[in-house]
């Protein structure tokens, strides 16, 4: 089962998670799809996609599946991860991707959101980043998408609270592009990937694979990348990695020691 549907007209495909018995959360099954509906909108030169939840959906995603990140002593955002495929596939898509976001966004869905073209949201749309609620190490592309879609004092916001940003303040904040009310957000979006779709496909293209290239042109030497994945390591070795995976299992409260 994919539980993703996939519609394409007049060049403009839209993606809609529907999977809501385990929240749309990210997992292999249903990253594969969206990558594949991805892959079919670009052999037929879709113009424009917006990635959606079922209409009403309280939940957009609920994030990686918790399932299926290691226990321990793994890298749980390798490069392989399903996570890290989808990011990059809507980053190296060759036209925008418009995330419309009803319900509440979770973990590697927001960076997902984040690293779309454009968000429209509905007013109690909300974002929350929570690798600290779970004692996982994020990895440094995704930290680097959370960075080119706010400022550094909003991802520390998002990061070191972990608490869900509301619509507005991620509007005020410059993450989210327009907050449109929830009966008026499918005609809204509609009508701003029509007007993408009529313009130069290639033209857009190009801009998109510039911004993708500039934004990502950060300066690391070595040393310090291998210092961030030996300090990621002791992270995901750690009793409180385990203890966050365990306890969302166990639907109870973590007990981090900081160890
Ligand atoms: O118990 P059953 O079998 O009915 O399944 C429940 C949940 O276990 C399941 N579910 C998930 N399964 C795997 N991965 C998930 N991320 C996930 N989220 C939920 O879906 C069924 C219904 O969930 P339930 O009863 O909690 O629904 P709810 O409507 O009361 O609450 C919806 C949420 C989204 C508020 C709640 O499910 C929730 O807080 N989910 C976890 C959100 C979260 O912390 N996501 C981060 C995942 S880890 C990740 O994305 C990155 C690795 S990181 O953390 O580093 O950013």
């Amino acid at each position: 089962m994919d539980h993703v549907r996939d519609t394409l007209q007049a060049g403009v495909g839209t993606i809609t998670l529907d999977h809501p018995e385990r929240r749309n959360a990210l997992s292999a099954d249903l990253v594969g799809a969206v990558i594949a509906a991805l892959e079919r909108f670009e052999a037929a030169k879709a113009r424009v996609v917006i990635l959606r939840a079922q209409q009403g959906a309280r939940v957009w995603s609920a994030g990686h599946d918790v399932g299926e990140l290691p226990e321990s002593r793994r890298d749980p955002l390798g490069w392989d991860d399903p996570l890290r495929h989808l990011v990059r596939r809507i980053e190296l898509f060759p036209a925008p991707v418009i995330a419309m976001i009803e319900g509440t966004v979770w973990g590697g869905a927001t960076e997902t959101v984040f690293a779309c073209d454009l968000i429209v949201a509905t007013p109690d749309a909300s974002f929350a980043v929570t690798p600290a609620k779970l004692g996982v190490p994020y990895n440094v592309s995704g930290m680097l998408t959370f960075l080119n879609a706010g400022s550094l004092r909003a991802v520390k916001e998002l990061a070191f609270t972990a608490r869900p940003m509301g619509a507005a303040r991620a509007e005020q904040l410059g993450i989210v592009n327009y907050v449109v009310p929830a009966d008026e957000i499918e005609a809204f979006t509609a009508e701003l990937a029509g007007g993408i779709a009529a313009l130069a496909p290639l033209s857009i293209a190009v801009m998109k694979e510039q911004l993708r290239i500039l934004a990502g042109a950060h300066p690391m030497s070595p040393q310090g990348f291998e210092r961030i994945q030996g300090l990621r390591r002791v992270v995901y070795d750690s009793h409180d990695y385990r203890e966050g995976i365990r306890a969302f299992k166990e639907k109870r409260a973590p007990q981090f020691r900081g160890e």
